[in-house]
């Protein structure tokens, strides 16, 4: 086989960049481990930037999510019981965030990519990367059912498969640099089959461990719970987990969540992670495979995706113009950004969440810096620009309407 992009994961960073080049009129290959039915049902992210939602608007594949998604305006912070409202809007002269899970973007990616007769594999096994630091990257892989190796020949290799992923490993050891902060806390997250508790996000600070009351539809909803990310989700029966949430988010003015059936439930543990270089060769990494952030500032598919505008112009600048510069410059370009939202990220986790090593000093800073967030326009708005994502630097590809309707 044979294709100019090959790329390495179906997620959010992967599925968007194929979208992208086929725009661009550059064919790609995905190679994806999972089922087309695992990566549409996995539960991740909700929150998407301004910018991100612009990009699958012009890119001709935002319009469910227009009908279906939920425009935020604010988020609410919670801490000593009481609520504050961050007014992103005001704050950021009309900016606004959209809840619309993760699953959904990838089943609007996967539908657009299939029926413009994108090329997926599913259920792969095996996938390595070879000649990576030469003209004609490849890679080889056993198909679904399959016993063979078979090869992909290619120009560029996007390694856009998660923290797990094969790509960042086919970097020498010796040309990377691997910075990570591993967090004592982990989430528990839950979809439950509840009226929403509330228009807007509330971040709760509390005593016993931070909580998060998320959207998704009018009759589900999303609420994660700080524990032990070394726990096990067998501990938490649905009443421990309702009287939980009743502890730390019930409010002072007497104010109660709504309780009804657990639906899903799971632990993930946090880190902050950057690799530094995201290129080696014809090797570009994308997305997780290349850096994570703590979900509590809402980042890493928006990230992702940021990523993936720099490396499509990139490659449609090399096929279209012969320019390589935005590509020898796509590690630079990029992790400026990215160590912006790893500040964000791991300041949001930073202020919200207890921790049992904490001393009395460092707990008086947290409600200092919390009370100073909520009172302070200058350091709310700090907060609300990089909610609502920071402006891109960086110009990415045009998109004519004419073509897309
Ligand atoms: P993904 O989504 O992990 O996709 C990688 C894909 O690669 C496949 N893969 C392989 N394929 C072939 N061969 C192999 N050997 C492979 N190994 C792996 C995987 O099966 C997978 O399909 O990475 P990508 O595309 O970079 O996207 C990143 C986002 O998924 C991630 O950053 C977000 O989910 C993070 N995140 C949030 N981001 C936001 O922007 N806003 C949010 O509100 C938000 N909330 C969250 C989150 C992540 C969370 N968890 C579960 C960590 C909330 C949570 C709880
Ligand atoms: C979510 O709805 O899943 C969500 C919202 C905000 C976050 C993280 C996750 O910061």
């Amino acid at each position: 086989m044979r294709t100019k992009v090959g790329i390495i994961g179906a997620g959010p960073a992967g599925l968007m960049l194929s979208h992208l080049l086929h725009l661009q009129g550059i064919d790609s290959i995905i190679l994806e481990n999972r089922s087309k039915e695992e990566i549409e049902g996995t539960i991740r992210a909700g929150v998407l930037e301004q910018g991100t939602v612009d990009l699958l608007n012009s890119t001709g594949i935002g319009s469910r999510m227009m009908r279906e998604g939920h425009i935020h305006h604010g988020i609410e912070l919670q801490f000593n019981g009481r609520r504050h409202r961050i007014d992103m809007n005001e704050l950021t002269d009309g900016k606004r965030i959209m809840l619309y899970p993760q699953h959904e973007v990838i089943k609007d990616l996967l539908e657009a990519r299939l029926k413009a007769g994108g090329k997926i594999y599913f259920n792969v096994k095996d996938v390595q990367l070879h000649n990576v630091e030469t003209n004609s990257p490849t890679i080889s892989f056993i198909q679904e059912n399959g016993t063979e190796v078979e090869q992909i020949e290619c120009d560029f290799i996007a390694g856009c498969d998660g923290f797990h992923g094969p790509s960042r490993q086919a970097i020498p050891k010796e040309e990377r640099v691997e910075k990570q902060k591993i967090y004592p806390f982990g989430w528990l997250g839950i979809l439950t089959e509840t009226p929403p508790v509330h228009p807007e996000l509330i971040y709760v600070h509390h005593d016993r461990g931070f909580a998060l009351l998320s959207t998704r539809t009018p009759k589900i909803q999303r609420h994660y719970l700080q524990v032990d990310p070394k726990d096990d989700i067998a501990n938490w029966s649905d009443d421990r987990i309702w009287s939980e949430l009743h502890a730390r988010v019930d409010t002072s003015d007497g104010w109660k969540m709504i309780d009804g059936p657990i639906i899903q439930k799971n632990i993930v543990a946090m880190r902050s992670f950057v690799c530094e270089t995201m290129q080696y060769g014809r090797l570009f990494l994308a997305g997780d495979s290349a850096h994570i952030v703590p979900p509590t500032g809402a980042k890493g598919l928006n990230l992702a995706v940021a990523d993936i505008q720099v490396l499509a112009k990139g490659i449609s600048e090399f096929y279209h113009a012969g320019n390589e510069e935005t590509l020898e410059r796509y590690s630079s370009i990029c992790l400026q950004r990215v160590w912006k939202a790893q500040r964000f990220s791991w300041w949001m986790t930073t202020m919200l969440h207890r921790n049992v090593e904490q001393t009395p000093y460092e707990y008086g800073i947290q409600i200092a810096e919390l009370d100073y967030v909520t009172s302070s326009k200058a350091a709310a708005r700090s907060l609300a620009e990089n909610y609502v994502g920071l402006p891109m630097e960086f110009k990415g590809l045009e998109f004519n309407q004419q073509i897309l309707n």
